[in-house]
Order: C-alpha cells, then sequence, then structure tokens
C-alpha cells in the first residue's frame, strides 16, 4: 500500500506543533510512548463484542486478558470492585450510566452548564438533555463554589433521580459527603463524573468520591494521562433499590445493569487497542513516579494561579485545589474576550481555551474567561518555577492584543523554553 503522505504530513506537523508550544488546556496531557503503542498496536484488529469470558467472536483469548488487567488496575488505582473499562469516551460512560439509572423523561440534576459543568450532564444539545430532563444546581455568585444549599433545594423540589458531580471547569473540591446526604433525601442516585480530577483522585490528593457516591465516571486521558477513552466505576455493587430493569424488564445488580447499557446499550465492539493502552496507563498511574507527577500537577496549578492573581487577574473561587483555574478576563481586560485571547494565544504558541465564567454576560462563542491548567506542562517536566514566566508571556500578549511584534517575540520565548523540555522519545 503506498504511503499516505497527506495524513503522515499533517501528523508530524501536529507532533512538531505539540513540542513547540505551551500546553494549557486543562484537559489534555501527553502519553508516555508505551501508552501510545499499545494504542497504535494490531489489538485494532480484533473484534470483541461482549465481556471477558463472554464474548460473541473467538480469538479472543489474548484481548481477555489485557481487558482484565486494565479492569484489576482501574479498580486498584479507585479502591474500586467494579469497573467497565469499555467506554468509548466519557460522554459515553456517563450516556450508559443514564441508560441504566434513568428512563427516558425522567429528572435528573447536574452542576450548570454554565457554571463549569459538563455537555453530557444535561445540555439541551446532547443526549442527557435531549432524551432525559435536566435541572441543574449552581455556584453560589459570592464564593464561586458550588452552592450545596442551591443544590438540596432544587433537589428537593424536582426530584431528580439521578444526581451528578463534577465539573469541567471547577478548580474546588467537592463535598460528597453533603451530596449524599441530599441524594438520599429524594432517593436519587449518587454520581460523580470525575473526568478532570481523577488523577489526584486515583492518588489520594483530593476527596474521595467512592466514599459517598453510588457510581462514578471518569474520562482517560486527561489528568489520569492515558488514552483517549472512559470508564465506569463502583467501590462496591448493590442490589438496586429502585428497581432499574434490563430492556428485558429483569431487576439485577447494578454490575450488570451498567455492562449492558455499556453494551449492547450504547456501544458496540469494544476499542481493545485503546483498553490495552488503558491498562498500561493505569499500572504508569499505580507508580511512584506518576504520584510525584500528580503532586506537582497541583502545586504548579496553586503557583499558577498566585501568579495570576498577583498580576490582577480574578480567578474563580479565589484559587484552585485541582489541577486548572477559570479566570474571569472582566476584572482586568473588560473589553477583552476569551475568544480574543484564545486566538491570540495560539498564534504566540500557547493554547488556552476560552470557558465561560459563572453568571457570563458573553455567549459560550465569546465567553468571559480563559481554563487554564497544569496536567500538560507538568509531565513534560515544569515545575513552581517555570508557572510565572509563563504567566508574564500570557499577560504580555494579552496586554498587547493587537501587537504583532510582540506576538513574535512571546512566540520565540516560547519556543525556546519549551526546546529545554524534550517531548517525544521518537
Ligand atoms: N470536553 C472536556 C473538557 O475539555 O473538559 C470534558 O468536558
Amino acid at each position: 500500500m503506498k504511503k499516505d503522505t497527506k495524513v503522515f504530513n499533517l501528523i508530524r506537523k501536529e507532533k512538531q506543533r505539540q513540542m513547540h508550544g505551551i500546553e494549557l488546556i486543562a484537559s489534555e496531557n501527553f502519553v508516555s510512548d508505551q501508552v501510545l503503542k499499545a494504542m497504535g498496536s494490531v489489538m485494532t484488529n480484533k473484534y470483541a463484542e461482549g465481556y471477558p469470558g463472554k464474548r460473541y467472536y473467538g480469538g479472543c483469548q489474548i484481548v481477555d486478558q489485557t481487558e482484565e488487567i486494565a479492569i484489576a488496575r482501574a479498580c486498584e488505582l479507585f479502591n474500586a470492585t467494579y469497573a467497565n473499562v469499555q467506554p468509548h469516551s466519557g460522554a459515553q460512560a456517563n450516556m450508559a450510566v443514564m441508560l441504566a439509572c434513568l428512563k427516558p423523561g425522567d429528572t435528573f440534576m447536574g452542576l450548570d452548564l454554565a457554571h463549569g459543568g459538563h455537555l453530557s450532564h444535561g445540555s439541551p444539545v446532547n443526549s442527557s438533555g435531549i432524551l432525559y430532563n435536566p435541572v441543574a444546581y449552581q455556584v453560589s455568585p459570592e464564593t464561586g463554589r458550588v452552592d450545596y444549599d442551591n443544590m438540596e433545594k432544587v433537589a428537593l423540589e424536582k426530584k431528580p433521580k439521578l444526581i451528578i458531580a463534577g465539573a469541567s471547569a471547577y478548580s474546588r473540591d467537592w463535598d460528597y459527603k453533603r451530596m449524599r446526604e441530599v441524594a438520599d433525601k429524594v432517593g436519587a442516585i449518587l454520581m460523580a463524573d470525575v473526568s478532570h480530577p481523577s488523577g489526584l483522585i486515583a492518588r489520594g490528593i483530593l476527596n474521595d468520591p467512592l466514599d459517598y457516591c453510588h457510581i462514578i465516571t471518569t474520562t482517560t486521558h486527561k489528568t489520569l494521562r492515558g488514552p483517549r477513552g472512559g470508564m465506569i466505576l463502583m467501590r462496591d455493587d448493590f442490589e438496586n433499590p429502585w428497581g432499574l430493569t434490563t430492556p428485558k424488564g429483569e431487576v439485577k445488580m447494578m454490575s450488570a445493569l451498567l455492562n449492558s447499557a455499556v453494551f449492547p446499550g450504547v456501544q458496540g465492539g469494544p476499542l481493545e487497542h485503546v483498553i490495552a493502552s488503558k491498562a498500561v496507563a493505569f499500572g504508569e498511574a499505580l507508580s511512584d513516579e506518576y504520584f510525584e507527577y500528580i503532586l506537582q500537577v497541583k502545586k504548579n496549578a496553586t503557583v499558577m494561579a498566585k501568579a495570576f492573581t498577583d498580576r490582577g487577574y480574578n480567578i474563580i473561587s479565589g484559587g484552585t485545589d485541582n489541577h486548572l483555574m477559570l479566570i474571569d478576563l472582566r476584572s482586568k481586560f473588560p473589553e477583552v474576550t476569551g475568544r480574543m485571547v484564545e486566538n491570540t494565544l495560539v498564534q504566540a504558541d500557547i493554547t488556552v481555551n476560552k470557558n465561560m465564567v459563572p453568571f457570563d454576560s458573553r455567549s459560550p462563542f465569546q465567553t468571559s474567561g480563559l481554563r487554564i491548567g497544569t496536567p500538560a506542562i507538568t509531565t513534560r517536566g515544569l515545575k513552581e518555577e517555570h508557572m510565572e514566566p509563563i504567566v508574564e508571556m500570557i499577560d504580555d500578549v494579552i496586554s498587547h492584543i493587537d501587537d504583532s511584534a510582540k506576538l513574535t517575540a512571546v512566540r520565540e520565548k516560547v519556543n525556546e523554553m519549551m526546546s529545554e523540555f524534550p517531548l517525544f522519545a521518537w
């Protein structure tokens, strides 16, 4: 077969882009060579609908073993007894939990999308908002932290069957105990989507949602530093007191309901090459080296948030407990939008994403905020002392947003800095 130079040239260019720039998108990371290799392996050739030991295809004896390793390592990481590592993404993990726990039209509650919530927690354009009836809790306008009293009020009023903790742009830890109390008051299932902070949770740096939540979902490619994908976990399996049934009307244990919701509920054949790669990444995440890494992610975020604050930027909630921060640009640059900053920083080889801030006066396409995270730059080896120079460069770009000479000068500094932190061994 002729080499597809068109596509491979683009892959080479993307590699160059990743190498030369400062990657600050809070949901991105750089996987290790062995994670990458497992993902690009012959495991992609195998069909394996079903679960280890119970497949609909022959020849699954090897992929059964990699999937079992992924499950065992996921359970060890989160002190869980149940893991389904097949979801292709976090959104599909959430979709499967909803399929198992709700009927079309049922009410569930998640964090308001405009306050940092996830798209798959009730956006009107996502299946969660199309098939079910989402209601939302919010953050407090004074503190920028989740308003648990508001959550309780909404829950008592709307009686959701499922309550979801978790966000894509929230820098504080969660009070899962309080959420369980709210869930118990209304007889709801409590789920946490820990896609963002899962690496910090796995290594004990943040509160453990499985102490209180019935189910958790996560992506595997953010702080967990694995391949792009999702999974579902439980500490203990349980008979479901809600009388939930399979599509055939059978009342089963929660693990069986979740398994059948993933396959055949929302997915067909699992991506066994990605599952092998998840197994490798989970093995890495159990290591001492990863523990040092994830501690550094948090240290870097804390130092970076302070550096922004010192320069007059308003960090929502005043700081961070995790790997990210949400900056409200309006305190320093009332005329500048998140979109303008995202687009301008890209020209300086600094990648961030625009984000709405709670109670934003602008649309999601413009936004008044920026979301910034440290998982990717920490993988590259950057430490506390590198945070202030990065903040200085970002501030310089925003302060001279139409100055192309300034942009060029910052880009040169960025490229020089990153050349000291090699990224790929290949
Ligand atoms: N889209 C992902 C993120 O960037 O946070 C998950 O919501």
